[in-house]
């Protein structure tokens, strides 16, 4: 039975199928083997898609899709290396995925259709069952196409913050609080939505001699902005005592907007980069997050008062990106200020050393086709758009060097599934022990990162602007 014969079933017919298939599928070359019956066996989480109302404000309530009645779903906690079953009920009318973003786990259960997932039918449910790992800040959101809906993909609120805990948490902290970036209200934009203290100031080395300047399509731009499910003011603030350590985890939950982020009259030390501890955690005035990137930063509390967390970017901060900080015992009117000019850097918090020479240099060039009057434009990765055929092809152990080079004026996050990465360079800066999933590569930029091929099986590849992903920009790299 293939997968369209599949999804065609619904109801009880596609749960027993849809728990058999995944039983079968589990039973493949180097996956996680399972007691006969474990398909009755107690789900360690339950999952429900369905339609939701998020009040953002008092006077503003929206509707989405999010996971058991909320948005942002609720925050997941695994322990490394334990097996946890995950029930995922769907309650839509729509095929849906769940994909565990960051996580080291079998295509056939990190929720991506490309690589093989089943799709969890409408009205139906499905089981995912894998070994969590590597410990860290993770996430979880639906991975469907959009294409023209902005009612679907990630432009719903599906998605929520998955940890896994190793049981090392040196628990340095006097508290701890997760915040996701949002936006909500998505709309065909004929103009390019100003994040304008991301512009690239730096090197562009990618930029070609002519530029084409063929009109581009639309953009998508938002009306309502959060952190997790309100707008600034509307929830609580994140209460804090002088001489507090604060654990922020970060993540950039939009659909398509990269962010800077600033606490005026406090820095962050970053100490994690989409989950995974950095090797030098500097300090730094501003945070930048494309989507799909998670950050951990500890704030000291050391400027009474009551603060504004938020963007930089003035309309979406004004519109509700933000959060207030609120010192005990402190009533003023919550203060914003500018933060210093300053360039994000990855490469601050790595280390000086040298890789590894490669086994293979990958080259990957990512151009734009403007789309003209059509509704978005596409993007093409070595001049094709998805699929490719057989470009993107890995040895099983083999070291692989990629480079990253951003032929267009936009930076884009670039996620790798299943896999993570070591940064060695970007845009001609060198450095080492830098271990993410997903890198902003800067307009007309180069990043270059290296992969061991250490998890068989079919391997998404995608820029994280969902319009971009729809449109081509993504690549399958597949074991030989
Ligand atoms: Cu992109």
């Amino acid at each position: 039975m293939n997968r369209r014969d599949f999804v065609k079933f619904s109801g009880l017919a596609a749960i027993e199928l849809g728990a058999a298939r995944l039983l079968q599928s589990q039973m493949q070359p180097g996956m996680q083997s399972h007691a006969p019956g474990s398909e009755n066996a107690k789900a360690d989480f339950t999952l429900r898609i369905a339609p939701v109302t998020v009040e953002l404000t008092p006077t503003r309530t929206i509707s989405t899709i999010g996971y058991n009645g909320t948005s942002p779903g609720p925050l997941l906690r695994m322990r490394e290396g334990k097996p946890v079953i995950v029930e995922v009920i769907n309650d839509t009318d729509v095929p849906e995925l769940v994909h565990w973003h960051g996580l080291f786990i079998p295509p056939e259960v990190d929720g991506v259709e490309e690589e093989g997932t089943p799709l969890v039918p409408p009205h139906g449910r499905i089981r995912y069952q894998f070994v969590p790992q590597p410990a860290g800040t993770r996430w979880y959101h639906t991975h469907t196409m959009a294409g023209a809906d902005l009612h679907r993909g990630a432009y719903t609120g599906q998605f929520g913050f998955l940890m896994i805990d190793s049981g090392n948490d040196p628990g340095k902290y006097d508290k701890e609080v997760f915040l996701a970036l949002r936006e909500w209200e998505p709309f065909f934009n004929p103009e390019e939505d100003d994040d304008d203290d991301q512009s690239n100031s730096g090197p562009m080395p990618e930029r070609p001699k002519i530029l084409d300047t063929s009109p581009s399509g639309l953009e998508v731009g938002y009306q309502m902005f959060s952190i997790n499910d309100k707008s600034m003011g509307a929830g609580e603030p994140i209460r804090v005592k002088q001489g507090d350590r604060v654990l922020m985890h970060l993540l950039n939950a939009s659909a398509s907007m990269n962010r800077r982020l600033a606490l005026p009259g406090h820095r962050f030390q970053i100490v994690a980069m989409d989950g995974n501890t950095v090797p030098t955690p500097q300090t730094v005035d501003v945070i930048d997050m494309g989507p799909g990137e998670r950050v951990d930063a500890i704030v000291e509390m050391t400027q009474p008062g009551v603060w504004i967390f938020g963007t930089t970017t003035d309309d979406a901060r004004n519109a509700g990106m933000g959060i207030l900080v609120e010192y005990a015992n402190q009533h003023k009117q919550p203060q914003w200020v500018a933060p210093p000019k300053s360039v994000w850097d990855y490469t601050i918090f790595g280390r000086t050393a040298t890789q590894p020479a490669p086994d293979q240099t990958i080259d990957m060039i990512f151009q734009k086709i403007p789309s003209g009057a059509g509704p978005f434009n596409s993007w093409t990765v070595n001049g094709k758009e998805y699929p490719h055929d057989q470009e993107f092809a890995l040895k099983r152990g083999g070291r692989y060097r990629l480079v990253f080079r951003n032929r267009s004026e936009d930076a884009h996050p670039l996620h790798m599934h299943r896999h993570s990465f070591e940064l060695v360079e970007i845009n001609g800066k060198a450095t080492a022990g830098i271990m993410k999933d997903t890198v902003v590569v800067p307009g007309y930029g180069r990043a270059t990162v290296d992969m061991v091929a250490d998890q068989p099986g079919l391997t998404l590849f995608h820029c994280h602007i969902q319009q971009h992903m729809d449109y081509g920009f993504k690549a399958l790299f597949r074991y030989t």
